[in-house]
């Protein structure tokens, strides 16, 4: 069964994506099925964030959107530390228009994202035309495509028929969508992969008593981060072990940590923990 076979062997199939390949790959070398969310709103940040953390992840996600000083030149610098330290970059931005216009997003306008994201998602709710859209523009550049087939954040309108119909819409394009933004393995393919935000590490993260007077940015108690705004968390084991996903996705678990590199390494470890013994079941 898919969950159970390694990332090794699933990038070894002839049927898996390139872009899957290269993920596989490098997570199986890396040891890490850690994706960060850099959501960070300056690009020296975003840039301190790829080289500190670099080796520990496979996958940076970003919403260069959220830049206040976004620039090519500090993406070209991005796409180096992505070479440097060998994890890919995946631009959240989640198209969800008729497929002429998801084209002009994903190529043109201020960000000109296919000239440098890896990997870009969609919403299948407008229909196949959007894949056909993006695929027209990233096929060429060896990209790939995740399509959202279930959201983590509470009353997500993804019903079961949703989630099932966008599996479906990806089987259609294995040339280009290589898996899955979902909360729980929603493909039997192995050569899928699910990639999961909505992720903390449960215990020990309440700020104690000195980050709440010496870092601002723990002034809030983790629990209470995201859930006033329905963003919705389960733990890294539960993820890989229990749902059988394949990669998570920690956006301020890690971000409002005083030490990042560390709170990454805690994450790191936890979801490869959790694959090498989903693997061994
Ligand atoms: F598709 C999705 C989803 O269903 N939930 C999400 O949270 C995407 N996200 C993104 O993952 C969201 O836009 C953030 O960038 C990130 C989660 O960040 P957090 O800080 O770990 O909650």
């Amino acid at each position: 069964r898919s969950g159970e076979m390694s990332y090794g062997a699933r990038a070894a199939l002839s049927s898996t994506h390139p872009i899957a390949k290269r993920m596989f790959t490098l997570m199986e070398e890396k040891h890490t099925n850690l994706c960060v969310s850099a959501d960070v709103t300056h690009t020296q940040e975003l840039l301190e964030l790829a080289e500190t953390l670099g080796p520990l992840i496979c996958v940076m996600k970003t919403h260069v959107d959220i830049l206040q000083d976004f620039s090519m030149d500090a993406i070209n610098k991005l796409k180096e530390l992505s070479d440097k330290h060998n994890f890919l970059i995946f631009e959240d931005r989640k198209f969800a228009d008729i497929g002429n216009t998801v084209k002009h997003q994903y190529e043109g306008g201020v960000y000109r994202i296919s000239s440098w994201s890896h990997i870009i998602n969609a919403h299948s709710v407008s229909g196949p035309g959007v894949v056909t859209g993006l695929k027209a523009v990233g096929q060429s550049l060896g990209h790939g495509c995740l399509l959202i087939a279930q959201m983590s954040s509470q009353g997500a309108l993804t019903t079961e028929q949703y989630t099932h119909t966008t599996v479906k819409m990806a089987d259609s394009h294995p040339d280009f969508v290589f898996g899955f933004i979902s909360g729980s393995k929603v493909s039997t393919k192995p050569e899928h992969v699910h990639m999961t935000p909505g992720v903390q590490l449960q215990s020990g993260e309440i700020c104690s008593v000195f980050n709440l007077v010496f870092n601002p940015r723990c002034f809030v108690p983790r629990r209470f981060l995201g859930d006033e705004l329905g963003q919705q968390y389960t733990t890294p084991e539960q993820v890989i072990r229990l749902k059988g996903s394949d990669i998570i996705i920690v956006g301020r678990g890690i971000l409002s940590a005083s030490d990042r590199r560390k709170e990454a390494e805690k994450y790191r470890k936890a979801g490869w923990e959790a694959y090498l013994s989903r693997v061994s079941l």
